[in-house]
């Protein structure tokens, strides 16, 4: 999928600003079935035909629904998050206007709440459609239990490294961002260099309106690099050049400073292709726990002090139990 459904394009936003959405979302579909092939995009711009197989996951919390199902009765799975956006202030004065109809809910002496009804511009609900989904994909969305594992070296080589081999998500369009067959011009930073450079663009998670909820993510042009796993002391220039031209490209382009980014590594990421996240101290991103995320600096303190840290270290990662990886830390009397 190609995440310019997002319409925004790459333009200035200052801390906490909002701008108009400049032109109507539409939804880049793709009838493609290969997940690993070029996908032909052709828009939509409404869920007409949209059947809803099932309810993945439900998250009151953060207001995100995870849908399963499928466009005009195809056999191709789709999944869809649907999320609440937050608010924009620069919009208050439109929400209590007299075009938003109200119905109230509770009087009581001077307390009042209401079901309130504004202009559907200013409710709009941001829409992330994976299609086709592979069952991959299905089961990164769904409910399900999560354990916490330790794994050696040992381990990783003997388990986690044999079944990722067999089994991964497509990183197609990682690739296509590094050839700049999509997102080009939503790029941040590029730095051609094959050993030493990345690409700086903004997270598919982040719609670009509010710096406090920035995310980006660098993708390093380095093909073979699939975790932290794989880093050692020949990696630190590459690790050292994405976080000092990082942060100056995102200071300079958003004026957030670097004391005000959280920058890491996920283990175990989705994507096995090297990528760092970039996100705002005040953003609790998913997968920015202690469970899950590394952050950057130690990562290159870690290799300074032991060159072959991540080589050798046990991590801790939590795995979904429907996840075959599940199973395979579960026979070897992991868990
Ligand atoms: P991860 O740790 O491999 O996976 O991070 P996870 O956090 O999704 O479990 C991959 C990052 O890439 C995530 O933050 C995704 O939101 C982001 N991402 C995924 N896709 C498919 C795209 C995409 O097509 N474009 C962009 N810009 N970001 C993406």
């Amino acid at each position: 999928m190609d995440a310019g459904n997002d319409v925004r394009g790459n333009f200035e936003v200052k801390d906490g600003a909002c701008e108009p959405p400049r032109k109507i979302a539409k939804l880049d579909i793709s009838g493609d079935n290969e997940a690993d092939k070029e996908s032909e995009v052709s828009p939509r711009c409404t869920f007409e035909g949209f059947k809803i197989d099932k309810v993945l996951n439900d998250n009151p919390q953060n207001k995100i629904l995870f849908l399963q199902g499928r466009f005009d009765g195809s056999e191709n799975k789709a999944v869809v998050l649907l999320e609440k956006t937050p608010f924009c202030t620069d919009n208050a004065n439109h929400l209590l206007c007299k075009d938003t109809n109200l119905k109230e809910t509770l009087q009581n002496d001077i307390y009042h709440t209401y079901d309130v009804y504004p202009d559907p511009k200013l409710n709009a609900l941001k829409a992330t459609v994976i299609y086709p989904a592979t069952d991959k994909h299905v089961q990164k969305y769904i409910a399900q239990d999560v354990h916490l594992v330790e794994e050696t070296a040992e381990d990783y080589e003997k388990i986690t490294l044999p079944y990722l081999n067999q089994s991964q998500f497509s990183v197609q369009w990682v690739y296509n961002i590094l050839e700049k067959k999509k997102e080009s011009e939503r790029i941040l930073y590029e730095d051609c260099d094959p050993e030493t450079g990345f690409i700086l663009i903004p997270d598919m998670k982040w719609d670009l309106k509010d710096t406090s909820r920035l995310y980006l993510s660098a993708i390093v042009q380095h093909r073979a690099l699939k975790s932290l796993r794989d880093l050692g002391p020949e990696h630190l220039p590459l690790l050292k050049n994405i976080l000092m031209s990082g942060q100056k490209a995102i200071q300079d382009k958003y004026g957030v400073p670097p004391s005000k980014l959280r920058i890491y590594f996920h283990y175990q990421p989705s994507y096995y292709h090297l990528h760092v996240h970039f996100t705002h101290v005040k953003l609790e991103a998913p997968g920015s726990g202690v469970e899950r995320a590394h952050l950057l600096t130690d990562v290159i303190n870690n290799i300074k002090l032991l060159p072959d840290y991540y080589k050798l270290k046990p991590l801790m990662f939590t795995v979904k139990e429907n996840d075959p990886l599940y199973n395979r830390f579960k026979e070897a009397g992991k868990l």
